[in-house]
């Protein structure tokens, strides 16, 4: 599913965040100590290698909200951008810190010219964040920083499963 908001092109797409070939950048649903772990981070570590954690290690821990950058290593894209999500219940208030991984990755990006990025559903997996509510949070934070975006051209969501993309894409379009 393809549509635009302020002349940014505005993507949703079902499958895997370590597979996206023609993105500048991919978003790691990262743990604090930015290590492999499941999931998305599990996926990404996977793909990228060993030099991935180990140019992550001096910048952990992060915070819920925050957002680093880090090389590609052995994946496909050039960047990638480690949100810690919050832990639904856990971190409050969720949906703020939830909305700072969007805004901070959106612009860390930007301050790198990064031109595409994708990125994963962050928090609704092992983080326990209920997928609608995650939607709702990610598409209005998108909206919002959007109009202040400069250099990024394509801003790509990749759900894992069928659910979440008819979740995900309803919510966009
Ligand atoms: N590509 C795209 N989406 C995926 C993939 C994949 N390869 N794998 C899972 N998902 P999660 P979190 C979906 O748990 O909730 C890790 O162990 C998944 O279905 O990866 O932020 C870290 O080490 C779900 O909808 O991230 C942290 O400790 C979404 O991606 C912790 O989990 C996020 O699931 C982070 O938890």
């Amino acid at each position: 599913m393809k549509t635009s908001i302020h002349g940014i092109n505005i993507e949703c797409y079902r499958g895997d965040i370590a597979s996206q070939h023609d993105m500048t950048a991919i978003v790691n649903a990262a743990n604090a100590q930015l290590r492999i772990g499941g999931g998305v981070a599990g996926a990404i570590h996977r793909a990228a290698g060993y030099g991935l954690e180990k140019e992550c290690r001096p910048m952990a821990p992060i915070n819920p909200g925050e957002a680093v950058i880090s090389g590609g290593h052995n994946l496909p894209n050039k960047y990638v951008i480690h949100c810690l999500g919050p832990v639904y219940g856990k971190d409050k208030p969720e949906d703020k810190l939830l909305a700072n991984c969007y805004r901070n990755a959106l612009l860390l990006a930007e301050e790198n010219n990064i031109d595409s990025i994708a990125f994963p559903a962050i928090s609704t997996g092992a983080f326990g964040y209920p997928i609608k509510e995650a939607t709702d949070v990610a598409v209005k934070t998108i909206k919002e920083v959007v109009p202040k975006l400069k250099n990024i051209k394509t801003i790509r969501f990749v759900l894992f499963s069928q659910e979440d993309y008819d979740i995900w894409s309803n919510a966009l379009s």
